[in-house]
């Protein structure tokens, strides 16, 4: 099959690229019942609450929180090894061309409730796309694998270094961004994948999913940022909801990883664990205000004037 998909090396002019059968079909199925597994427990006892559980809801964050892996250690050390997978990191460096950490892992799937189309949007990132020395491949990337066949992603090619046109601004911004949900974005390009192939895209290329109850989704997504941008936003903002993983500091987090991806992890980890532990710190402090308060019997300070 002779195929036109972008290649990472050219990314950076393409706002996307397609890597086909990056992982096997049995690769992919695993993945797709780890996946599975997380996201009915995450439905039932759901460990980060954005986005919210409900019926619209058509993505989750941090698959890699142990708890959702608490009776199923084998099938964390899996999904790190593939999210840190020699030959998906190769095709990061290659699109980047700059250095990178891991930053989230997400599963976008299918609502429960009504189908709709997604509304056309660049991520909002900011000042962080002007720290990258490369700002032509931006501040990181989206990387999403297929777990069962999808054509849910749509993207403007070309889109990520320049400002809306008006046709782009009448759809995604105009009045309030009433017309955002457009079938009719001038250019777009539907990704098709089969499980097992990859699409990376840069957060500043125009951009949406569709939501359709009745078609099924799972897709893994990578975030990846530039350590530049990393250590910029952690200066300027601290730990935020995506960077606060402090199951890395766990002593067995990265049991059974491969030791070509746990460098990868470790990385991450070695970054912001000096956050985490500060946090820590401060959390056992007044967690043991509040265990001698308590034992006192004397009224909380918190209450009172
Ligand atoms: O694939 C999707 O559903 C949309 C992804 C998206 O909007 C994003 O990563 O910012």
């Amino acid at each position: 099959m002779t195929s036109v998909d972008p290649a990472p090396a050219v990314l950076k002019e393409q706002s996307y690229a397609v890597v086909r059968g990056l992982f096997d079909p049995e690769t992919a199925a695993r993945l797709h019942q780890i996946c599975e597994r997380v996201l009915a427990q995450w439905r039932k006892a759901p460990r980060h609450d954005n986005p919210p559980v409900g019926p619209q809801a058509n993505y989750m964050r941090h698959l890699n929180d142990p708890e959702y892996h608490r009776d199923h250690p084998d099938d964390l050390a899996f999904l790190l090894n593939a999210l840190g997978a020699p030959q998906l990191i190769s095709a990061i460096a290659e699109a980047l061309g700059e250095d990178f950490l891991f930053f989230i892992a997400s599963l976008y799937f299918n609502p429960a409730g009504q189908s709709e189309d997604g509304f056309w949007h660049k991520d909002k990132i900011g000042d962080e796309v002007d720290i990258a020395q490369n700002t032509a491949t931006g501040s990181g990337l989206q990387i999403q694998i297929a777990l069962v066949p999808s054509d849910d992603l749509e993207l403007v090619p070309q889109s990520h270094l320049r400002d809306y046109t008006p046709a782009e601004h009448a759809i995604c911004v105009a009045d309030d961004a009433r017309n955002n949900r457009s079938n009719d974005m001038p250019g777009q390009v539907r990704v098709s994948l089969q499980p097992g192939d990859a699409a990376m895209f840069s957060q500043t290329c125009i951009h949406r999913g569709r939501y359709h109850k009745d078609k099924l989704r799972r897709t893994l997504m990578l975030s990846v940022k530039k350590k530049v941008v990393a250590a910029h936003s952690l200066r300027q903002r601290g730990l935020d909801q995506y960077s606060d993983q402090p199951w890395f500091l766990l002593p067995d987090y990265l049991n059974g990883v491969n030791p070509e991806v746990r460098a990868f992890f470790q990385e991450f980890s070695d970054f912001y664990a000096p956050h985490w532990r500060a946090k820590l710190t401060e959390m056992l402090k007044y967690s043991s205000v509040l265990r001698t308060l308590a034992e006192s019997g004397a009224p909380n300070p918190f209450f009172t004037d």
